[in-house]
C-alpha cells in the first residue's frame, strides 16, 4: 500500500491522467487531480473513478488549475503537500502546435517550470518527487534507430521544441537542487481512452462510424508515417515505477516495433469485415472497398504538417533493466480493442469531425 504517498497530477482529464489517477488509487494513494476550468464538462475520461468530496474517506480530489497561472500551481503545491507530481498537462496535439505555437511554449515548455519552481519556492525539494511527460517527438528527424536515451535530440514541431525546453528544465533542476525529478520519454501511447483527433483514434472512430453506415469517408493526412504504438495503460505503470526507484533518471518507454498509419488503417476496417484496396500516391492516394469498390479513405493535404516525423521506434531496454518495465499488448491487438470499443460507444453518439 502507498504509506501516507500523495500524487498531484496535472492532466487529470486527459488520456494518462485518467488511467494513471485508477492505477495510484488502486495502490492506496490519496490523488489530486488539476482540472482546466471549461464551459462544459471536460471530465469524461475520469467518471469511472469519481469520488464526491463530500464522501467520508474519499482519497480522489480535483482541484482547478493550469499551467499558464503560476499562482495557481504555487497554491496548489502548498495546499495538496504531493510526495509526488506527475506533469502530464500539455497542449499535446503536434498538428495544433503549429496553429498555437506561443501557447503551446508557455503551457507545455514555461508550464513545467512553474512547477519545478512551486517545488523550490516551498522547500520541498527534498519530499516531492517529479515526474515530466517527455516526448518520442524530441527525436523529430531521424538521427538514429531504434531511438533510446542517448541519441540526440532534432524536435520538428512548437511541440517538440516546448517539450525539449521541459525535458533540459527538469535535467537541470535535478542536476542544481538534487531533485528526485525524472523524465518518461515516452512513445505512442494509445487506447479506447485516447483524444479523438490523434490518427489512431480518429481512424478507429471513424471505422465504426462507416460500419454503422453514420459516416461515407475516412479523410486523413500522412499515410507513411511510422509510428512505435502501445497501450497507454501500461505506460502509465512506467511513469510510477520510475517515481519509485532511489535515483531519479530519464527513460525511455517504448514498444520496439514500427507500424505506418496505412497499415493502421488496414487493420481498423479489418477488424469490421472490410477488406482495402490502395491506389494512386501521396496525396492522391485512395483506399477503396474490395468488395463494394466504394472510396473510404482519402488524403486531405490539410493534415500534412509543415515538418514532419517520419519514423520512431524505440528501444525500451533502459527501461526493462532498471524498471522491470515491459510492455504487453501487440499493436494490432490494441487496434482491434479500439476498434469494438468506438463500435460501442458510436452505437449510441453522434459523431463529430475529426482534426
Ligand atoms: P491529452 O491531450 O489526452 O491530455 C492532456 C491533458 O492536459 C488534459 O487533461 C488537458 O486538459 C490538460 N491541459 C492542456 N493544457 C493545459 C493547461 N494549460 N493547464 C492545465 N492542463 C492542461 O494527452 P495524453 O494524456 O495523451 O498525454 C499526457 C502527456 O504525455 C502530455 O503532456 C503529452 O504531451 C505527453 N505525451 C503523450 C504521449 C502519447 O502518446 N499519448 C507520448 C509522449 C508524451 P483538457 O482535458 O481540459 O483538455
Ligand atoms: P503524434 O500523433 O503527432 O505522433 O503525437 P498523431 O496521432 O497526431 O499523429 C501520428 C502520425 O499520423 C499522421 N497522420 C495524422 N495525424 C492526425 N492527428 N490526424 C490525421 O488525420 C493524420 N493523418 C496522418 C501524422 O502526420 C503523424 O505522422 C502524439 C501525441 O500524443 C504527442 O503528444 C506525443 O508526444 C507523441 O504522440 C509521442
Amino acid at each position: 500500500m502507498s504509506d501516507g504517498k500523495v500524487a498531484l497530477i496535472t492532466g487529470v482529464t486527459g488520456q494518462d491522467g485518467a488511467y494513471l489517477a485508477e492505477l495510484l488509487l488502486e495502490k492506496g494513494y490519496q490523488v489530486h487531480g488539476v482540472k482546466r476550468r471549461s464551459s462544459s464538462f471536460n471530465t469524461g475520461r475520469i467518471e469511472s473513478i469519481y469520488q464526491d468530496p463530500h464522501t467520508h474517506g474519499a482519497r480522489f480530489h480535483l482541484h482547478y488549475g493550469d499551467l499558464t497561472d503560476s499562482t495557481n500551481l504555487i497554491r496548489l503545491v502548498q495546499q495538496v503537500q504531493p510526495t509526488e507530481i506527475y506533469n502530464l498537462a500539455a497542449q499535446s496535439h503536434v498538428a495544433v502546435s503549429f496553429e498555437t505555437p506561443e501557447y503551446t511554449a508557455n503551457a507545455d515548455g514555461i508550464g513545467t517550470l512553474r512547477i519545478l519552481e512551486a517545488i523550490r519556492i516551498l522547500g520541498m525539494e527534498k519530499t516531492c518527487r517529479f515526474y515530466q511527460a517527455s516526448t518520442s517527438e524530441l527525436y523529430g528527424l531521424v538521427q538514429e534507430v531504434p531511438q533510446k536515451e542517448t541519441t540526440p535530440f532534432y524536435p520538428r514541431s512548437p511541440y517538440g521544441a516546448a517539450k525539449m525546453y521541459a525535458y533540459w528544465i527538469v535535467v537541470n533542476y535535478r542536476e542544481a537542487y538534487g531533485m528526485h525529478a525524472s523524465n518518461g520519454i515516452l512513445f505512442n501511447h494509445e487506447s479506447p481512452l485516447r483524444g479523438e483527433t490523434f490518427v489512431t483514434r480518429k481512424i478507429t472512430r471513424a471505422v465504426a462510424a462507416i460500419k454503422l453506415g453514420r459516416q461515407d469517408k475516412l479523410w486523413l493526412g500522412n499515410l507513411d508515417a511510422k509510428r512505435d504504438w502501445g497501450h497507454a495503460r501500461e505506460y502509465v505503470r512506467g511513469m510510477w515505477l520510475m517515481l519509485q526507484q532511489d535515483q531519479p533518471d530519464d527513460y525511455v518507454l517504448a514498444t520496439g516495433e514500427t507500424t505506418p498509419v496505412r497499415t493502421f488503417v488496414e487493420w481498423a476496417f479489418e477488424d469490421v469485415g472490410i477488406k482495402l484496396r490502395w491506389e494512386g500516391e501521396g496525396a492522391d492516394e485512395k483506399g477503396y472497398c474490395v468488395e463494394t469498390g466504394k472510396c473510404l479513405v482519402e488524403v486531405d493535404p490539410r493534415y500534412f504538417r509543415p515538418t514532419e516525423v517520419d519514423l520512431l521506434i524505440g528501444d525500451p531496454t533502459k527501461a526493462k533493466e532498471k524498471l522491470g518495465w515491459v510492455h504487453e499488448t501487440p499493436v494490432r491487438e490494441l487496434a482491434r480493442e479500439m476498434v469494438q470499443a468506438d463500435l460501442v460507444t458510436m452505437r449510441d453518439a453522434p459523431i463529430g469531425k475529426g482534426a
